[in-house]
């Protein structure tokens, strides 16, 4: 076992009395604080299946060692990332570079694990080996109706194996566009595409939910068919009422006000999930909140406003995944910093004097609006965190912990080098 209850309980007890000083200090600075723990306490994320191995670019890959290279060590993977912090209790598949077997078999060891099966994703951005037509000039798109229907076929069969997993939402991500200008006809393949997309739907069990996508660019560099939030809003409008828009935060242009986005389509009741992840430059799949943390307050300020607004459960009503894969980091290390970067910004936004931030909007006092956010955003939440984890039966210090008990080590020396499937 590399990391039992017993771990746990001593690393906890070793940093009390730490902690127990931060805390008192918190819950001084901060009103509610005990309310925010338990909204904390119930936040859950879901851990992408291709950000367990280590990324790569076209370029060079570089993988430390460790990676899982079954679906089984995928779960075991974050069921380690899961009891070392348990906010983790959730895992997207992407299919096929995962190809669930025996469905019983790995719902049974998700449960062991205390992991649901959340949004599977579907994957028509590459061509597979024994595939009988190519996705070059695009799938739900194509001119080519039998090249659309093999897609079609594909986006179906992944909700079948959702369904015997137990997940509730497929994630639609399309790398249709066109390279150069006069390639496709827009509106032809606007038409495709919806088309496809209703063929997708109507296949859609009654309690699951549809994620549109949206990205401005790669791979495709002139115009890419699903391409930002508002393309994606009009074809999820017509989809009908199982089909919500997913906001990728690095699927922007440069400088957009994604929280604006996000406040829109919660008003629209169409936002459906996020998958975080952070960026300098454009779709950089980074740590969340390693580049522009007060963004990722910002959005979560939205967040807690509109769905607060909207009578929305923060558990239950969006998909919360991330989506990151890099280069140079320990994938399980880095996905626990990206937890703990959301959990900061959950935190800092339900501090949020949200009173006192109407008046001052109501009032134009445009010093004390900013005041007011930026005296959340600085204002250190770990310890509140820290409680939540504490008191769910997480470590104080899940990353601390990782390290201490060497676990990559364990993991190489278990499964040697072998390369995880995925990006
Ligand atoms: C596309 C994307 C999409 C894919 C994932 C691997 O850039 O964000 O979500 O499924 O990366
Ligand atoms: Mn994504
Ligand atoms: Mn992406």
């Amino acid at each position: 076992m590399r990391l039992d209850k017993k771990h746990i309980d001593n690393h906890n007890t070793d940093q009390s009395a730490l902690h127990n000083k931060r805390l008192r200090f918190a819950k001084d600075e901060i009103a509610d604080a005990d309310q925010i723990i338990e909204k904390l306490k119930a936040f859950q994320v879901a851990i992408p299946s291709w950000a367990l191995g280590t990324g790569g670019t076209r370029f060079g890959r570089f993988p430390g060692g460790g990676e899982p290279g079954t679906i089984e060590q995928k779960l075991e993977d974050v069921g380690l990332l899961h009891a070392l912090n348990q906010s983790s209790g959730a895992v997207s598949l992407h299919i096929p570079w995962d190809i669930p077997q025996d469905h019983q078999a790995l719902k049974n060891l998700a449960a062991e694990l205390g992991l649901s099966f959340d949004a599977v994703n579907s994957n028509t951005f590459q061509d597979q080996k024994d595939q009988e037509y190519s996705y070059k000039f695009g799938s739900l798109q194509n001119v080519d109706k039998q090249v659309r229907d093999q897609a079609i076929a594909h986006n179906l069969e992944v909700i079948r194996h959702g369904e015997a997993l137990g997940s509730k939402s497929i994630t639609v991500w399309l790398s249709d566009g066109s390279c150069f200008p006069g390639q496709i006809n827009f509106r032809r393949a606007y038409e495709n595409t919806l088309e496809s997309l209703r063929e997708i739907y109507a296949g859609l069990p009654a309690d699951w939910k549809l994620f549109l996508e949206y990205k401005a660019f790669e791979p495709n560099f002139y115009s890419t068919t699903v391409g930002d939030w508002g393309q994606s809003y009009s074809y999820v409008n017509k989809l009908g009422e199982k089909a919500y828009t997913l906001v990728d935060l690095g699927h922007h242009l440069p400088n957009a006000n994604i929280e604006q986005i996000v406040s829109l389509l919660l008003m629209e009741g169409k936002l459906g999930g996020f998958h975080f992840n952070d960026s300098k430059y454009g779709d950089d799949d980074l740590t969340t909140g390693s580049i522009k943390p007060y963004q990722l307050f910002l959005i979560f300020n939205e967040l807690v406003e509109g769905m607060d607004a909207r009578g929305m459960n923060h558990a239950n009503d969006l998909g919360w995944m991330i989506d990151a894969s890099h280069n140079v980091k320990d994938p399980l290390e880095d996905l626990l910093q990206s937890v703990e970067a959301l959990m900061i910004a959950y935190a800092q936004a339900l501090s949020v004097d949200k009173q006192a931030l109407k008046q001052a909007q109501m009032e134009s006092d445009v010093v004390r609006a900013q005041e007011i956010l930026q005296h959340a955003f600085r204002t250190d939440v770990r310890a509140l965190v820290a409680e939540a984890r504490l008191q769910t039966g997480g470590a104080l210090q899940p990353l601390g912990l990782f390290r201490d008990l060497q676990v990559r080590k364990q993991l190489v020396a278990e499964r040697g080098f072998q390369q995880s499937t995925g990006l």
